[in-house]
């Protein structure tokens, strides 16, 4: 086995049996091209064991984020079906190493969309948004990487919770949000946080899929990054986030039982069409 196949093996063990491993790049000696590479050898494993590809995830798309992290370039992630979490819906604290969410706005496509394209072309093939929660999960030891570890690592990407899906033809670039975690608003912003506007971020997925080869597809989701700092979850936890206009999305942390053989996962839920 390559070297690249070894080290996705390895961060997609560490997922599925939610165990931590040591970072797999400290001293920056791979170069982005082979972060990506690993992250997309992992992501075949869970194709391979029957989960979908359904969109793309973006990271540090705002300050909050890149200042939280310590890292100021712009990643981004494949995000599968086992990823979806129902809106409103348990999820199994025992499938996550150290998870943590955070408040973000979700695309989803009608039409294909590749390459360079202006906000309005972008915005064009959008049927619908909505609000969204990110749980990251990086698979290192106390949630610390480089670049490339954290792009080889899938961009921490562990799950997404997607609210009502609505019209995409209105102002989305300055839309007041709170993330409340059991009734507390534990971070306040806006979406104008993503990169200035989240169409920004649609354009940028656009660019880096079609530069990779995959370029965005109709129904493929696209989550346009964090707006705030993500914050720590833990069992019991009731998370949400309520957005102007848009409205709000959640879901419960149970604490599951502990998995000594790796994860089992339930088969994939079914993200409801816009
Ligand atoms: C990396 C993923 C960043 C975002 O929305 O900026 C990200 C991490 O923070 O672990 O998902
Ligand atoms: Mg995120």
């Amino acid at each position: 086995m390559n070297r690249t196949n070894e080290l996705a093996m390895l961060l997609d063990a560490a997922a599925r049996d939610a165990r931590p491993v040591a970072q797999i790049d400290p001293d920056q000696r791979l170069t982005l091209n082979d972060a990506y590479a690993i992250q997309k050898a992992s992501i075949e494993q869970r194709l391979l064991r029957g989960e979908r590809r359904v969109g793309v995830k973006m990271g540090f798309t705002s300050r909050a984020k890149m200042t939280q992290m310590g890292i100021s370039d712009l990643i981004w992630g494949r995000l599968t079906s086992d990823m979806h979490v129902e809106e409103g819906a348990p999820i199994d604290f025992s499938r996550f190493v150290h998870p943590r969410v955070e408040p973000e706005i979700a695309f989803v496509l009608g039409k294909p969309l590749a390459g360079k394209v202006s906000a309005a072309e972008a915005l064009a093939c959008v049927e619908a948004v909505a609000p969204a929660l990110e749980i990251i999960d990086s698979r290192y030891r106390d949630f610390k990487f480089s670049l490339t570890d954290v792009v080889a690592d899938n961009a921490s990407s562990s799950g997404f919770a997607i609210g009502p899906w609505c019209d995409p033809r209105q102002d989305l670039g300055n839309l007041g949000l709170t993330m409340n975690i059991d009734g507390r608003a534990v971070q306040v912003g806006s979406t104008a946080a993503i990169l200035g506007h989240p169409l920004r971020s649609l354009v940028a997925a656009a660019r880096l899929a079609a530069e990779a080869g995959e370029p965005l597809q109709p129904g493929w989701v696209v989550m346009a990054g964090g707006a705030t700092p993500a914050e720590w979850i833990k069992p019991g936890n009731a998370v949400s986030i309520e957005m102007e206009r848009l409205g709000s999305a959640g879901f419960q942390v149970q604490p599951g039982q502990p998995r000594p053989g790796g994860a089992q996962r339930g088969p994939c839920s079914q993200r409801s069409t816009p």
